[in-house]
């Protein structure tokens, strides 16, 4: 299948190094600048292998600027940066068992006996260093390129599980993996998804996309995590084995992966690498593999390192977990903008431990790419561990009788003739009055960090619309109690709640309106910005390009945006509608009511319990407003705790530190000071 080099002239040879060179250092820019990576991990290695294959051969070809002599991440300007003294090394990695044991033979040989391994698993994150002076977390960095990380201190200090302070005024440097947890994960990307930012491929990149920025505030707001496996330089520690080190670490507080087991030579590691890796999918954290280190101090010292790795160390990686199935059938759904998105639907087959039968092929450019046709057979992997996709097709069993794909020329919601705008990889349909997008722009308009309208979910919707009892979001504001009674099990109790809920919208402040309406590119963050700045939606759709572009971090893709949308007749005559409804479009300043509120001013609050009459992401906003720092876990550094019903450790905990707690009733009464 591959092409050897040897039948290529060297000019041929050049050209196609040149063209791997660029599409490489281009996938390794998204990937480490950007936390987005182009393709798959498996795209980039195969060709990764065929640049190596081509050096090795000529290598009077290999240029410094080649992705071979480029060890590991790239570092990014924005952030600050560190020198790690002792360098960060990588790690050695190996596929199968039988390389593993090529591995340990090479160990005994050297150190001339057999050695106890302590084989721990890999936690698929990004790799950084903490250094304590005096037991007090001074310095918080990423690996970089080994040598050279990112100063990521002030976003380190945001994870709840990295201790600030040990128990001992120590000065020593400890090493580990920062990551992110599926469910945040899934959670954060769906809030992405909602304000319409491309969502992360996977975990890893949420965790370094979370943790290589320049506002903290955005770490501290996803939740990260870390596990520490190395103790760098030890000060007083009595530690002589990697399996010490971990306990050590353990009772220094810090979070510590618990599976690590000791194993004599290779006795228990195939059983170990089978267990994780049958059961990788019921860990909350995602792990590519399984890392064996010899387990005493002394003779890892003895066996030493290489330039890149330790000799004391290899990693076992798992083979990427893929299934094969068959495609029965492509539909297309129509989102909220007119987007066309094709899902394939395959027969049921079981992949990394759910049975899956349909997978995105996201849009026309990756069908053509892949080159899916119906009863094709076709490899899924899950996009971090979680999402089924549709790796490649095998060709090999590709049948006679297999369907090209039709490409949709017509909406198959409304019918009407589909568009391929340029520059867009999209295909989409543009009929304003099409259900399935209006549907959609009506779920969104409700949703939490739109309009906030509870229970008013994409079921009532559809059931809303197909009754024809609404046409547009404006139609929201026209229902009453006998419109709602045509609703299959809407009584009395339902109906007030939702008539309610959308009374209450009324009241937002605008930037939620300007969120709802869904205007592309335009997020809850810029509806904000945009809101603080021009103070009204009237203001917003008055204002000249120069004074929009003048705010913040808003750019001329929005810009264009807003202007096109508010250029629209209809929408004019539909914000009309909103406003004669009743419903606010004036930006309410909630932060500037409340400068004189001094009970949660610069105060680390944290919540705890269930509350009654507060979401918690609500009053995390509002005690954000006042001035308050929000954060997850009770220190000695915490000046309040929000204390609801069945509140448990936290409060125990804030009471052990005599910590001011206080309950529902008195923040209410603490909030309605500031109110008035
Ligand atoms: N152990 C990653 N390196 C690891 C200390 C050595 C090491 C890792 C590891 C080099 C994991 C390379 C980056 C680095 C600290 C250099 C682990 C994991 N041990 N369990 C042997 O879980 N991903 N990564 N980190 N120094």
């Amino acid at each position: 299948m591959r092409k050897i080099v040897a039948g290529l002239t060297k000019k041929q040879v050049e050209k196609e190094l040149s063209e791997l060179k660029d599409q490489l250092n281009e996938y390794r820019n998204a990937y480490y600048t950007k936390d987005a990576p182009l393709v798959e991990d498996n795209v980039y290695d195969n060709l990764y292998n065929r640049l190596l294959e081509i050096e090795n051969e000529y290598p009077d070809l290999v240029t410094p600027d080649s992705p071979s002599q480029l060890v590991g991440d790239v570092t990014d300007d924005k952030l600050g940066k560190v020198t790690h003294d002792i360098p960060m090394l990588s790690m050695g990695d190996v596929f199968s068992y039988e390389e593993l044991q090529e591995y340990d033979n090479r160990i005994v040989k050297n150190v001339g006996s057999p050695v106890d391994y302590n084989v721990e698993l890999k936690i698929d994150g990004l790799a950084i260093s903490l250094i304590y002076e005096n037991g007090k977390l001074v310095e918080g960095s990423t690996r970089g390129d080994g040598t050279t990380g990112e100063n990521v201190t002030a976003n380190i200090m945001t994870i709840g599980s990295i201790p600030k302070q040990l128990p001992q005024p120590l000065n020593i440097e400890v090493r580990g993996e920062c990551f992110m947890s599926k469910k945040e994960f899934l959670r954060i990307n769906e809030e992405r998804e909602k304000e319409g930012q491309q969502v992360f491929a996977n975990p890893r990149n949420a965790a370094a996309g979370s943790l290589r920025q320049l506002d903290p505030q955005i770490t501290a707001d996803r939740k990260l995590d870390a596990f520490m496996y190395t103790i760098v330089t030890f000060d007083t520690l009595n530690v002589s084995t990697q399996s010490q080190a971990l306990q050590t670490l353990e009772k220094l507080g810090f979070m510590v992966n618990e599976t690590a087991k000791v194993s004599k030579g290779l006795e228990v590691v195939n059983e170990y690498i089978e267990k994780y890796e049958i059961n990788r999918d019921n860990l909350d954290y995602g792990i590519d593999g399984v890392v064996l280190k010899v387990n005493d101090l002394e003779t890892q010292q003895q066996l030493g390192n290489t330039v890149k790795v330790p000799r004391w160390e290899i990693a076992y990686k798992f083979p990427p977990e893929q299934s094969e199935t068959v495609v029965r059938e492509v539909t297309w759904t129509v989102g909220r903008t007119g987007v066309l998105t094709p899902t394939a639907v395959m027969d049921p087959v079981s992949l990394a431990g759910t049975t899956v039968s349909r997978a995105t092929l996201h849009n026309i450019d990756m069908i053509r790419q892949k080159d899916v046709r119906l009863l094709d057979t076709v490899l899924l992997h899950k996009a971090g561990d979680i999402i089924p996709e549709v790796s490649q097709v095998v060709l090999s069993k590709r049948p006679k009788d297999s369907v090209e794909l039709e490409i949709p020329t017509h909406c198959p919601s409304c019918g009407s003739e589909l568009v391929h705008l340029e520059d867009e990889v999209a295909i989409r349909c543009i009929n304003p009055k099409c259900p399935a997008q209006v549907k959609e722009q009506l779920t969104h308009f409700a949703s939490r960090n739109a309009m906030n309208i509870d229970g008013l979910g994409p079921k009532i919707i559809e059931q809303l619309f197909s009754k024809k009892l609404i046409k547009d979001v404006a139609d929201l504001y026209k229902l009453d109690e006998e419109i709602l009674s045509q609703l299959d099990g809407f009584k009395e109790k339902s109906i007030n709640n939702l008539l309610n809920a959308i009374e209450n919208s009324k009241t937002n402040s605008v930037e939620r309106l300007i969120f709802g309406l869904g205007i592309q590119h335009v997020g809850l963050k810029a509806a904000t910005l945009l809101s603080e700045e021009f103070g009204s939606l009237d203001n917003i759709i008055a204002a000249p390009s120069e004074d929009i572009l003048a705010v913040n971090t808003i750019g001329g893709t929005i810009v264009n945006s807003l202007k096109t949308y508010f250029a629209n007749k209809d929408v004019l005559i539909l914000i009309d509608e909103i406003k004669n409804a009743g419903v606010n479009t004036e930006f309410i300043d909630t932060s500037n009511s409340n400068e004189t509120n001094e009970h949660f001013t610069d105060k680390i609050v944290v919540i705890t319990g269930t509350l009654n009459s507060y979401k918690r992401s609500e009053l995390a906003d509002k005690l954000k407003h006042m001035g308050a720092k929000v954060t997850g876990s009770v220190t000695k550094k915490t000046d309040i705790l929000i204390a609801g019903e069945k509140a448990g450790s936290k409060l125990t905990k804030a009471q052990d530190l005599g910590i001011q707690i206080i309950d529902e009733a008195t923040l209410s009464t603490y909030l309605e000071d500031v109110d008035k």
